[in-house]
C-alpha cells in the first residue's frame, strides 16, 4: 500500500516547496513537488531527489557521538543518556559557576522551522546566553529597505504576473529557487514582459530565462542605478506624481542625480551606455518588478547598491505598483508568535557579530565571562562564516562543544558531541519560507534512521535535565499551537496548515499600495548621499562564491567533493597567465592559499573568478578560507564578495 503524505521542503532555500513523499512500507519511495501546491505548483528542484539519498547516506551520524583522545575526527559511539546527561551537566555547571553567558547558541540555518523558535526559548530559560547578531545571509539589503520603506515587505511571488517587466538583480534563480523559473516565463508571456539580468556571471539563470543580460563589475551596481536614473532623468521617463506626493528628500535625490557625470558612471560599474539606457527603459515600462537576489549584498557597501536601486524604482513610479516593487524576501519566522523566543524572560545578553564569530568567540575569551560550552545547531560555521581558519581556532578555544546535525562536517572536527538530528522527512513541524508567503506541513512520513531525533525533542531532554528549562518540556502540539496563535487569531488553523500549504492572511499581495510607507513621515525616503566606492583596480580578482546546483551551502558529503574545488575563469585570463583548462593551480591571498582546477568560462568577466561556496576544508575545499570577516556598513551582513585573491600556476 502507498501513502501520500504532504510535506515541505524545510532546506535554506527562498524556495520552500510544497512536496508529496510517497511511502511504502515505512519508506519514501518518491519524493515529488506538489502540484497544489499555489506557488511552487508541482516543481521541486534537483536538490530534492538528492536530498533523499543525502538522507539515507552511509555516512550520516545515526548515533550520538563523543570525541574520543581530544582528537578531532575520532570518535566513540555513546548513549543518548550519557550524551544528554553530559550536556546537561556541563551547561549546570556553566551556569552555576560561571553565569548564562558562558554559553553560547549558535543557531544556524540548516532548518528555520517553527519549531527552532523553541531552540531559542530553552537558552532563554537559562536566564539567557550568548547568542548571535548580524547575519551570513541578508542582512544588508534588509537594512538598507527599512531605511527607504520604513520595513521590507516584497510582492508577492504570484503578484508579478502583473509585471510588464522583470529585472533580476544579482539573483540565480533557475539554481537557487527552482519553481520561479516557470512563473517567471509565465509572466514574461503574458505580458510580454521582458526579462533583463543584470549579474557580474553569465549564470544558469541568463541561459534559462533572460532575454537580456547586462555584466556589470561586482560591487559597483549602484553606480549602474544611478546611471540609469540619470537617463531616466534625461529622458524625461519619471513618476512626477510619486516624487511630489509620497517622497520624501526628492529633490535633494534629483540634485544628486544631476552632479553625476554619466560616463564616471558607466566607467565605475564597467557597462556600456547602451546597457544602462536599456535598464532605464525596462524601468520605465511601468509595472516593472525588480526581484534582488542575495548575491549583489554580499559588499561592505552593498547598502548604497540597494537604496539606489529603490530609488530607481520609486523614480520610475514602480513602488507601490501592482507587478513593480523592489522584492526581496520575506521573514521565515514572521508568521509565529515572536513572543515564544523568549527575549522577556532575561535581561540583555552578550551577543557575538556572527560575520565576525571567529574574533567575536576569541575575544570573549579574554573576557570576565569567557565561554565555556557552545551549542551548534543546524550550521557549519567553520566551513560557511568567513574566515574559516580563525573560526576554527575560536571553537577550539571554547572547552566543550556540542554539534545538532546529520553529517561530521567541518565543524564537527571543533566539536567535543555530536548529536544527530531527524530531518524533516521523519519529524512533525511547521514551516515558511523566505521566498514566497505560503505556510506549509512538514509531515512525518517516515521514522528517523538509527537513533537520529528531532532537534526539538533534544532540547525538551535536555530541559527535563535542567530544572530552569523545564518549562520547555511540553509536547510538540501544544508549543506548535502557541507558535501558530497569529495564524489561527487571523482564522488559519494548525488542522489547516498540516493538511496543506496556507497563505499567511495578512501577507499583501503587492505592499504600499496606498502609497503610505511604515517610516516617520509616511512617505518613501530617497537617499540623499551616494558613498558608494569604486573597488580598487589592482587588488586581485574579485571572487564570488555562490551557490551551486547540486546542493544548498555545504549540505554535502565527505565522497561527494571534486579532488580539487572547481574556479571558473574567463579563457584570455588563463591564457594570460599560461594555464587552460583542467589546469591545477594555486588561488590565494593574503589569508590562505587553495589548490585549485580551473574551468575556463567565458562567461565571466575578465576580473572576476568564480567558485561554488560550502565545499568542505577537510576535502580540500574551503572558499571560506579566503574570505574576509568584517560586517557590512549597514545590516551587519557579511562582505563575502569583498575578498580578492590571486592566481598563478603551481
Ligand atoms: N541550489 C542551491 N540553492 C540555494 C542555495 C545553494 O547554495 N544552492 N543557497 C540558498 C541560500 S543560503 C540563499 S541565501 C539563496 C541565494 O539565492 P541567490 O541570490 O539567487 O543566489 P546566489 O548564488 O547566492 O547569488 C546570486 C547571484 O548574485 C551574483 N552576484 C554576486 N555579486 C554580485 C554583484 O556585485 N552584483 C550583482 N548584480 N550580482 C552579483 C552572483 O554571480 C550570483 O549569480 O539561495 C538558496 N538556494
Ligand atoms: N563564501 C561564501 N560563504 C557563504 C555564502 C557565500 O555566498 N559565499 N553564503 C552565506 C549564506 S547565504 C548562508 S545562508 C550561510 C549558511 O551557513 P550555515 O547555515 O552555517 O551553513 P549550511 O551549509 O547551510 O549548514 C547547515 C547545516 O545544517 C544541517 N541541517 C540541515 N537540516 C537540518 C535539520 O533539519 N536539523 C539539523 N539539526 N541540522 C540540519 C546541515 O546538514 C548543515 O550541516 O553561508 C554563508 N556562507
Ligand atoms: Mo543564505
Amino acid at each position: 500500500m502507498t501513502k501520500r503524505v504532504i510535506t515541505t521542503c524545510t532546506r535554506d532555500c527562498p524556495g520552500c516547496c510544497g512536496l508529496v513523499a510517497e511511502v511504502r512500507g515505512g519508506r519514501v519511495v518518491s519524493l515529488t513537488g506538489d502540484p497544489d501546491h499555489p506557488v511552487t505548483r508541482g516543481r521541486a528542484c534537483g536538490k530534492t531527489n538528492a536530498y533523499m539519498k543525502r538522507l539515507a547516506h552511509p555516512e550520516r551520524v545515526l548515533h550520538p557521538l563523543r570525541k574520543s583522545n581530544g582528537k578531532p575526527g575520532s570518535w566513540l559511539r555513546v548513549s543518548w543518556e550519557h550524551a544528554l546527561d553530559e550536556l546537561s551537566e556541563r551547561l549546570q555547571t556553566a551556569l552555576d559557576e560561571h553565569g548564562s553567558e558562558s554559553i553560547l547558541n549558535y543557531q544556524g540555518f540548516g532548518e528555520r522551522t517553527a519549531l527552532t523558535i523553541l531552540n531559542a526559548r530553552f537558552f532563554a530559560l537559562l536566564g539567557g546566553v550568548t547568542t548571535l547578531t548580524g547575519t551570513l545571509c541578508s542582512g544588508t539589503a534588509i537594512a538598507a529597505q527599512n531605511l527607504d520603506m520604513g520595513r521590507r515587505i516584497s510582492h508577492d511571488p504570484l503578484d508579478h504576473m502583473n509585471a510588464r517587466a522583470i529585472v533580476l538583480w544579482g539573483r540565480n534563480p533557475a539554481v537557487t529557487q527552482a519553481p520561479m523559473t516557470p512563473l517567471l516565463r509565465a509572466a514574461r508571456e503574458r505580458q510580454q514582459a521582458p526579462i533583463l539580468l543584470i549579474d557580474p556571471v553569465r549564470s544558469e539563470t541568463a541561459k534559462a530565462l533572460a532575454d537580456h543580460f547586462i555584466q556589470p563589475r561586482p560591487g559597483t551596481d549602484g553606480f549602474l542605478a544611478l546611471a540609469a536614473a540619470r537617463i531616466v532623468l534625461d529622458e524625461g521617463l519619471e513618476d512626477g506624481i510619486f516624487l511630489a506626493n509620497h517622497a520624501d528628500h526628492a529633490h535633494e535625490y534629483l540634485d544628486l542625480l544631476r552632479q553625476q557625470d554619466l560616463g564616471r558612471l558607466l566607467a565605475a560599474c564597467d557597462v556600456p551606455e547602451a546597457d544602462a539606457q536599456l535598464l532605464a527603459r525596462t524601468m520605465a515600462r511601468r509595472p516593472a518588478a525588480v526581484l534582488l537576489g542575495w548575491g549583489l549584498h554580499r559588499h561592505k557597501q552593498a547598502h548604497h547598491s540597494v537604496r539606489a536601486i529603490d530609488a530607481l524604482a520609486a523614480l520610475t513610479g514602480n513602488i507601490g505598483l501592482p507587478g513593480g516593487g523592489v522584492s526581496q524576501g520575506f521573514d521565515e519566522y514572521g508568521p509565529y508568535d515572536q513572543s515564544l523566543w523568549g527575549e522577556d524572560l532575561h535581561p540583555p545578553r552578550r551577543k557575538l557579530s556572527m560575520p565576525r564569530i571567529g574574533a567575536e568567540i576569541l575575544a570573549d575569551q579574554q573576557s570576565a565571562t569567557p565561554l565555556r560550552v557552545a551549542v551548534v545547531s543546524a550550521a557549519n560555521p567553520v566551513c560557511m562564516a568567513p574566515n574559516s581558519g580563525l573560526v576554527a581556532k575560536a571553537l577550539d578555544s571554547i572547552p566543550f562543544v556540542a554539534h545538532l546535525g546529520h553529517f561530521l562536517d567541518d565543524t564537527s572536527d571543533h566539536a567535543d558531541l555530536f548529536l544527530p538530528c531527524a530531518a524533516f522527512l521523519e519529524e512533525t513541524d511547521i514551516v515558511a519560507g523566505y521566498g514566497h508567503n505560503y505556510v506549509g506541513p512538514v509531515n512525518k512520513a517516515m521514522e528517523a534512521p538509527g537513533e537520529c531525533r528531532p532537534m526539538f525533542h533534544i532540547f525538551r531532554e535536555l530541559a527535563r535535565r535542567i530544572p530552569a528549562a523545564s518549562p520547555l518540556d511540553r509536547p510538540d502540539e501544544v508549543w506548535l499551537r502557541r507558535l501558530v496563535r497569529p495564524l489561527a487569531d487571523a482564522g488559519v488553523s494548525l488542522e489547516s496548515i498540516m493538511a496543506g500549504p496556507v497563505r499567511i492572511p495578512w501577507a499583501p499581495m503587492a505592499p504600499y499600495t496606498d502609497r503610505r510607507f511604515p517610516t516617520d513621515t509616511g512617505n518613501f525616503r530617497f537617499l540623499t548621499e551616494f558613498g558608494l566606492r569604486e573597488p580598487d583596480k589592482d587588488g586581485g580578482y574579485h571572487f564570488l562564491t555562490t551557490g551551486g546546483a547540486r546542493q544548498i551551502c555545504s549540505e554535502r558529503t565527505l565522497d561527494s567533493h571534486t579532488p580539487l574545488p572547481v574556479v571558473r575563469v574567463h579563457p584570455e585570463e588563463a591564457e594570460r597567465l599560461g594555464l587552460a583548462d583542467g589546469d591545477e593551480a594555486v588561488l590565494g591571498n593574503d589569508k590562505a592559499e587553495l589548490r585549485v582546477a580551473l574551468k575556463l568560462d567565458a562567461g565571466l568577466r575578465r576580473d572576476t573568478l568564480a567558485a561554488e561556496r560550502g565545499g568542505w576544508l577537510k576535502a580540500g575545499h574551503g572558499v571560506n578560507l579566503l574570505t574576509t570577516d568584517e560586517e557590512s556598513d549597514l545590516g551587519r551582513g557579511t562582505p563575502y564578495y569583498g575578498a580578492r585573491v590571486r592566481l598563478r600556476q603551481g
